[in-house]
């Protein structure tokens, strides 16, 4: 039995005072008091999810930032990215994922659903156990203590309608039948574990048939709570050909042909029409926004004000790590809304609301629903997930309730997290991992290798 007891806590009730949270030896909360005297300093709030990863990618961050013709894009990053990633084998995975959990720890989040397609050797052979890659970086959310939902992703073709992989792809393919295989060794390594769930996900619907991912789905005998992630619809040119091959729009196609429920997750379900929006609002699915990594590839906005007034869900993701930090996800999120629509306060939910601790809300409660873990509100029976921001911090001293969520999200770099717990266990200590010289030390030698190789 551990007990937290802090100034102040945003509980599903609001904010509390002088709050005391017991905790119980399996890492869920097993009692909550308030106004008991004697608190420390410090502000605790329910950790948020990172729902969408490529840990792989944040090794390359800054490198895809020299234009190569007129038309650099998002499919000419594509290319810059399969280039860079050809080296990479299942220790600089496991190196580089360390790193990024690291970093995502120390910003404040507690969880990540890691979307991992690199399966194979760079030849397309599969490694001797052929989950090696995925296992790497379960092994490396283990060993920070970051939270995680394994995604192993089903990636089979190369565009719409089974067209083949190309060379580059190689690496990503499997058939349903040896993409379970995966997901069955994931899960076996995941059991018992409460900071783990397994999921699995679509990488796209260019990269699966129905057929393909049907077989999947009618294999998995547990799916009820099953997380299932897709990316969806993130540029134009994705919806443009879905439209020539299929005559839907990709979230139309999507919900023709599955059975979309509260476990799926839409990442960057960036162009949908209206009549999308509410189909995806209703369904109960998360919308999965990356709005850094959109910004960067050049995606476009999400329809942020009619998705979240139909009681849309939604989470935030870093996906290409551009960004390590769910303060900048969010707060890119709303000026996003603000320049569309040339307005202030857009997300705020209200009058005269917060719109920091709308944005806090919804997010954290979107990714938890996405990642299927039992987080994201401190309540009695839930995983004592958390992160407790410093209020002596200059940015935050004289804050108090929302306006430190607001002060949090709208003041720029510094970062005011203090403390990370994940399953009640302490791993961001004062701003400080117990093992981060040695990650880091590990990551940078790991950078100097790809560098060599490339
Ligand atoms: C990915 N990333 O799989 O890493 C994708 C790009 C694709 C983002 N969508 C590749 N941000 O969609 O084919
Ligand atoms: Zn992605």
């Amino acid at each position: 039995m551990n007990t937290l007891h802090l100034k102040s806590a945003l509980l599903p009730s609001g904010w509390a005072r002088d709050v005391q949270i017991s905790i119980a030896d399996d890492g869920n909360i097993s009692d909550i008091k308030t106004g008991i005297a004697g608190a420390t300093e410090g502000c605790l709030l329910p950790g948020m999810a990172n729902l969408h990863s490529h840990a792989h990618q944040r090794a390359m961050a800054g490198l895809a930032e020299r234009a190569g013709d007129s038309n650099d894009s998002f499919w000419t990053w594509r290319t810059t990215m399969y280039g860079f990633l050809d080296a990479i084998d299942p220790g600089h995975l496991n190196a580089i994922a360390a790193q990024l959990y690291l970093e995502l720890l120390k910003s404040g989040y507690t969880r990540v659903a890691e979307f991992q397609y690199l399966h194979h050797q760079t030849d397309g052979s599969h490694h001797e156990n052929i989950a090696e890659m995925s296992l790497q970086t379960l092994e490396a959310a283990r060993s920070t203590g970051l939270g995680i939902t394994n995604l192993p992703v089903h990636y089979q073709f190369g565009g719409f309608g089974g067209q083949p992989i190309s060379d580059q792809q190689r690496r990503f393919a499997n058939n349903p039948e040896q993409f379970l295989a995966i997901v069955e060794s994931l899960e076996q390594a995941g059991k018992q574990d409460q900071n783990v769930v397994t999921g699995i996900a679509a990488h796209s619907l260019r990269a699966v048939t129905t057929q393909s991912f049907g077989e999947v789905l009618a294999a998995l005998s547990n799916t009820e709570a099953l997380p299932i992630h897709i990316h969806i619809a993130e540029q134009t040119k994705e919806v443009d050909d879905c439209i020539t091959w299929s005559g839907s729009r990709p979230v139309e196609y999507l919900y023709q042909n599955f059975d979309v429920n509260k476990n799926w997750c839409l990442i960057h379900a960036t162009h949908m029409t209206e009549g999308e929006t509410i189909d995806v609002a209703r369904s109960g699915a998360v919308a999965g926004l990356c709005p850094t990594t959109e910004g960067n590839l050049g995606d476009g906005f999400f329809n942020a004000t009619q998705y979240i007034e139909a009681g849309g869900k939604l989470g935030i993701g870093s996906d290409s790590h551009i960004s390590t930090s769910p303060t900048e996800e969010l707060r890119w999120f709303e000026y996003g809304q603000r320049l569309v629509h040339r307005s202030r306060n857009q997300l705020s939910g209200g009058f005269n609301r917060s719109t920091g601790r709308n944005l806090f809300d919804i997010a954290v409660s979107g990714g938890a629903q996405a990642c299927g873990h039992n987080s994201g509100a401190i309540e009695v029976g839930k995983r004592a997930d958390f992160v407790v921001l410093d209020t002596e911090h200059p940015l935050l001293c004289e804050r108090q309730e929302d306006e430190l969520l607001d002060s949090w999200i709208f003041s720029g770099n510094e970062n005011p997290v203090r403390d990370v717990y994940v399953g009640g266990k302490r791993v961001i200590d004062n701003g400080h991992h117990a093992n981060e010289d040695k990650i880091q030390q590990q990551f940078r030698s790991t950078l100097k290798t790809l560098r060599t190789i490339r």
